[in-house]
């Protein structure tokens, strides 16, 4: 395989209702599309970076700059044997592991759409035909509207429901969720808002029988989240803090979280996202997928990586409507009434490309070379 072209798009797309985390406050997506071609065929990746350099170091502009300046020479004109060799052409780079994996999940799209197989089957997934489907809801402006939200979400099948968490948005709002809706799957994350001074606070958590309390403590920190789970009941969740496998390999012998959350950009691609997977099914942490909300093509790529056999917990991946009131992929991503999607077996992500929207939406664009 060998890519002769790649294209970088900025689409810019509205949010149906603003995403609140401890960081702050979304309203507008600013996402770079990646689209890679190679004997007539394109392949499509998403970087999932945010607008501003809060919940990692990477943010919109600097990912655009890493890939058209970094990490595309060195793809094109190259020949790979497969996607699996995409990651290691750019090992040279520190961090910028989103920028690098929106350029990587793009060519394992593309391979899997050369072959005409599903992307699915392409990264060794298929353990499932439908994923379990959970919700993150961000700090809303009242605990009423918090809860309308938390039924409205029930009321449409979702299994799970997690809620954004942050200094004074956290025990009290957690205790009303849980008294309103006693026996929902229910779980926090704070986004790194707390440090192990707040351990006294956190465990009062562990009074409303949450599945997991995600990242509470330091972005790339696995030492305190050791003391801390040592103190608590309450499984914690690593999001930030694994990066890659070897991380989860440290998480593991410290006994620093029982859960896993995989986001395919935090690790850089799918093959890492694979590794890590792996690496946590050997160790006996069950693994559910994470969400940055993306686009369509985001989501289908996260929808192909959640039918790997560890991802046995409901993820953050859910319907196109709750983000966009138009999605980039036709048909738009649903979610049935189980609360779960159905995988698909169209080539590559299975979704159709809205090609005139994503021209609309369209912000800025350079081919390269
Ligand atoms: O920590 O999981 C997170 C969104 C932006 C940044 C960080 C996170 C999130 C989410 C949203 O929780 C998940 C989604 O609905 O896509
Ligand atoms: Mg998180």
């Amino acid at each position: 395989m060998k890519i002769g072209r790649i294209v970088l798009r900025q689409i810019r797309m509205p949010l149906v209702h603003f995403f609140e985390t401890s960081f702050g406050r979304t309203t507008e997506r600013d996402i770079i599309l990646v689209e890679v071609q190679a004997e007539g065929i394109s392949g499509w990746g998403e970087v999932t970076a945010g607008e501003d350099p809060f919940y990692n170091e990477e943010w919109t502009e600097s990912a655009w700059l890493i890939l058209r300046d970094y990490v595309a020479p060195r793809l094109l004109d190259q020949a790979i044997a497969s996607a699996a060799d995409v990651g290691p052409l750019s090992e040279h780079i520190r961090g910028h592991l989103m920028a690098r994996g929106g350029l990587e999940a793009a060519v394992w799209d593309l391979e899997a759409r050369l072959e005409g197989v599903p992307l699915w089957r392409k990264i060794g997934g298929g353990a499932r035909r439908e994923i379990p489907c959970g919700v993150s809801i961000g700090i809303q402006n009242s605990v009423a509207q918090l809860l309308d939200t938390v039924e409205r979400e029930l009321a449409a099948g979702y299994q799970r429901i997690k809620i954004k968490i942050k200094p004074g948005w956290d025990v009290e709002v957690v205790r009303q969720v849980r008294e309103r809706f006693p026996s929902i799957q229910l779980m926090a994350d704070a986004n790194s808002a707390y440090t192990l001074a707040d351990a006294a606070h956190l465990r009062c958590l562990d009074d409303f029988s949450l599945m997991m309390i995600e990242q509470p403590l330091g972005h790339d920190d696995i030492i305190d989240h050791a003391q801390l789970q040592s103190q608590l009941r309450t499984p914690l969740c690593l999001d930030e803090s694994i990066r890659a496998a070897h991380h989860v390999e440290q998480a593991a012998r410290l006994r620093a979280c029982g859960i896993i959350n995989i986001k395919l950009g935090r690790v850089g691609g799918f093959r890492e996202a694979r590794r890590v997977h792996d690496c946590a099914q050997a160790a006996g942490i069950p693994v559910w997928c994470g969400g940055m909300l993306e686009s369509g093509i985001g989501r289908a790529h996260n929808i192909a990586l959640a039918t790997l056999p560890n991802f046995v917990l409901p993820g953050d991946v859910s319907a196109s409507c709750r983000y966009w009131q138009r999605d980039i992929i036709d048909p738009a991503v649903e979610v049935t009434p189980r609360g779960t999607i159905e995988i698909r077996d169209a080539p590559g992500f299975g979704y159709d490309l809205d090609c005139d929207y994503i021209r609309h939406l369209t912000v800025r664009e350079e081919i390269l070379p």
